[in-house]
């Protein structure tokens, strides 16, 4: 029998729709639109081919073609229709109605968190056959190709706040697989605020902005967030994660994903593991500092999105490697916490990640609204082999999803919309329903039937793989309100995670509690938080109270520890590739070799598929940005070519050496603030006269100078370039 809701029903109705005027448009077969995307070194593997074939099926084409109304009637003029040349406009006018009205439709509600986000298409490749682990059938062979679509976010601000906020980052992954979509609806934090999801709404009023005036946005520090922190401890370890590196990461590409809960991976054969999710970032993880981020929202509130769509349209395709931490299901209390608690991470010292498969997001979104909004995740998306557990968080969230989706859009239907639509045919009795968008043939809408001879009917494993939970799981006990006392202890691991950091991480998070409470106005607030982190470490504690005007605390010791485990910061560790990143050459329209060198360093670099950006007084063939439209926020590094040294250091304030072209000082500017933001800062030749007139020692780590672009200038900047940040420029309290 030939699906009902199979793509060619789809696609006619999308061939209909686009059609919109056949006699006058010359027609336009759905399908034919060829993506203008198409460029960069995308493999064309199957899943990517599946991808474009199944998404063409709804582009919607407006080459060479007449303004139609919504239901198809040619458009000949744009005025409104009026009772004489100078009004009134007539009521009647229904292709003036349609449009306004359509017009005050076009929002939809956006996520009540995680408002701000991008989005992009990959595929997912697995290393082998994992079938002694799961049953899940996208890692069921060695190469094996899923589609995926990820979506990238912060989580308080709204839909127009700054992409450089300080949070937690979403991570939220879709696969399109043979048996159905999967997500992973994680963050590129391993831990969360929370172990009740009762208390969900809680956490996120009081991170959002205050009720009275909507202020801050996007913004944690302020009184009703640390209110919350300090009532409820279990928020301690997310929020040090939050407030070192990973709240201001360099990019979306530069972040790793986690899964967070625990799940559980079943084998065919019914036998079950615990498994914990990460998505390890193959181009390594990096982040910005505090200022840096602050100065970024100004510049460029764009700059993650910005970053993720440019690599992909230079074909420089992010990658992420899938892993698990593999437990058995006896062992779920051997590690000293509860595995159903999702504010602990499992140190990888005790178990290691086992890596699965790599995935590739190596496309665009043609349509931000249509793909990247209307993308709904849910935990509840699950497939054959994988399932749920206990976690009282996950629980929570099974329901929240859905829930809120149907608020977002006025019904159940949206799993139809292209972007939500798996890629296998959909078979069942749901019905009706806002904006339903097939035509069912089936007149025995229920089953048990006999009148469509049983169709359709229950899955099984010779007429698909139906999804099945894990056959050892169990159930019982009294039915109670409480925490489990096994989630008791929340104040070791935000310990283990601040001992792992280096000294300078640490001043980072000392810095931005500082930052944060600096902001809240309760006394009572300030000195709470201050005595829920002293029992994690009482010298954080101490030098946090210290900026803030609340009296040092005495050591409350009962949880404190020395452990540590690896792999928790986000410095330290060179990056694993530069794709993207931005080298700024400052140079002068009137030096005399000074353009040349930035081509001869953009040429070095590009081997490295490192960006180079030729700054100069205005804009010539060769020079791709002005001093007025730049600051070091745009850049990785920043090098002052030979002959534009003159352009820095105080004679730019005199009145002769003053220009209308840039705002005074300009150019120091961007060197200064590189070298404060740790980045690599160098100049050539003479130019070094530039460095020493912003008072920047050629001693220091991270400063590059040479004579010219030659091959051991171009090395060195290549290598501190992966070492990304140097440390040594922020203090650190003794
Ligand atoms: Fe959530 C969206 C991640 C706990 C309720 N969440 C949302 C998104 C991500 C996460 C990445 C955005 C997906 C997208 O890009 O569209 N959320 C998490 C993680 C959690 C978590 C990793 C803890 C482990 N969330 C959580 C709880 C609840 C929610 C406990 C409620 C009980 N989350 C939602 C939501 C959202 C959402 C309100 C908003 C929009 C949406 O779901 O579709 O339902």
């Amino acid at each position: 029998m030939r699906g009902l809701y199979s793509l060619g029903a789809f696609a006619s109705l999308i061939a209909a729709a686009s059609a919109a005027c056949p006699m006058l448009t010359g027609e336009i077969p759905a399908g034919s639109v060829a993506n203008p995307h198409h460029h960069g070194k995308r493999d064309d593997s199957n899943a990517s081919s599946e991808t474009e074939a199944f998404l063409s099926e709804f582009y919607l084409n407006d080459n060479d073609a007449y303004l139609t109304t919504d239901v198809g009637g040619p458009i000949e003029d744009q005025n409104s229709l009026k009772a004489g040349i100078r009004g009134s406009t007539l009521l009647e006018d229904f292709i003036f109605r349609q449009k306004i009205q359509h017009f005050d439709h076009e929002r939809v509600p956006e996520r009540a968190v995680h408002a701000r986000g991008a989005g992009a298409h990959g595929v997912f490749t697995s290393y082998a056959d994992w079938s002694n682990i799961t049953a899940a059938s996208f890692l069921g062979a060695s190469g094996k190709e899923t589609p995926t679509f990820v979506r990238f976010s912060t989580v308080a601000g709204s839909r127009g706040s700054a992409d450089t906020a300080r949070d937690v980052h979403g991570f939220a992954t879709r696969f399109y697989t043979d048996e159905g979509n999967y997500d992973i609806v994680g963050n590129n934090i391993p831990v969360f605020f929370i172990q009740d999801a009762i208390l969900f709404p809680d956490l996120i009023h009081s991170v959002k902005p205050q009720p009275a005036n909507e202020i801050p946005q996007a913004a944690t520090a302020h009184d009703t967030a640390y209110d919350f922190f300090g009532q409820q401890p279990s928020t301690l370890h997310t929020l040090f994660w939050a407030m070192a590196g990973h709240g201001i990461p360099r990019s979306f590409r530069h972040v790793d994903g986690f899964g967070v809960h625990t799940y559980r991976f079943v084998t065919d054969d019914g036998s079950s593991k615990l498994v914990k999710f990460h998505w390890t970032s193959l181009q390594g993880r990096a982040s910005l500092v505090w200022e840096e981020a602050q100065a970024t929202a100004g510049k460029n509130a764009d700059f993650m999105r910005q970053d993720l769509y440019d690599s992909i349209e230079a074909g420089r395709y992010p990658e992420w490697e899938l892993g698990v931490q593999i437990i058995e299901e006896s062992d779920v209390l051997s590690y000293g916490f509860d595995l159903l608690d999702p504010t602990k991470i499992l140190p990888v010292e005790k178990v290691p990640i086992t890596a699965l498969g790599k995935m590739q997001l190596n496309r665009n979104p043609l349509n931000y609204f249509a793909e990247t909004e209307q993308v709904m995740f849910q935990p509840g998306h699950i497939v054959r082999g994988i399932d749920f557990t206990e976690d009282p968080l996950l629980q929570g969230r099974l329901f929240s999803y859905l829930d809120t989706q149907l608020n977002r859009n006025g019904g159940p239907n949206f799993e139809q919309i292209p972007i939500n639509r798996p890629r296998v045919p959909i078979h069942n009795n749901n019905r009706d329903g806002f904006a339903q968008m097939f035509i069912p043939l089936n007149q025995a809408a229920y089953s048990p039937n006999t009148l469509n001879n049983g169709s359709p009917r229950q899955a099984n494993e010779t007429v698909g793989n139906g999804f099945f939970t894990a056959p050892g799981r169990s159930a019982d006990g009294h039915l109670v309100r409480a925490t489990s006392p096994t989630f008791a202890d929340v104040w070791s691991q935000p310990g283990l995670f601040y001992n792992s950091l280096t000294a300078t991480e640490q001043q980072f998070v000392i810095n931005a509690l500082r930052f944060e409470l600096s902001n809240v106005k309760s006394e009572d607030v300030k000195s709470n938080f201050i005595t829920q982190i002293n029992r994690v470490n009482n010298t954080l504690a101490t030098l946090v109270a210290s900026a803030i005007g609340v009296s040092a605390p005495e050591p409350d010791s009962t949880y404190y520890h020395s452990n540590k485990t690896s792999n928790v910061g986000t410095f330290g560790t060179p990056l694993k590739k530069l794709d993207g990143l931005k080298v700024g050459v400052l140079a002068s329209v009137n030096g005399e070799s000074s353009i040349a060198e930035g081509q001869a360093l953009a040429q070095s670099l590009a081997g490295s598929n490192v960006d180079v950006v030729i700054v100069a007084e205005h804009l010539t063939s060769n020079v791709s940005a002005t001093y007025s439209g730049s600051d070091a926020t745009n850049f990785d590094a920043v090098i002052v070519s030979s002959g534009a040294e003159g352009l820095f250091g105080p004679q730019t304030f005199t009145a002769e050496s003053n220009t209308t072209l840039y705002p005074a000082g300009r150019p120091s500017q961007i060197l200064v603030d590189a070298f404060r933001f740790g980045k690599p800062v160098g100049a050539v030749g003479g130019a070094s006269a530039a460095l020493s007139a912003v008072d920047i020692s050629t001693d220091r780590s991270g400063v590059i100078t040479g004579d010219s672009v030659s091959d051991d200038f171009v090395k060195q900047l290549t290598e501190d370039l992966a070492t990304f940040k140097f440390l040594d420029r922020f203090a650190v309290d003794e």
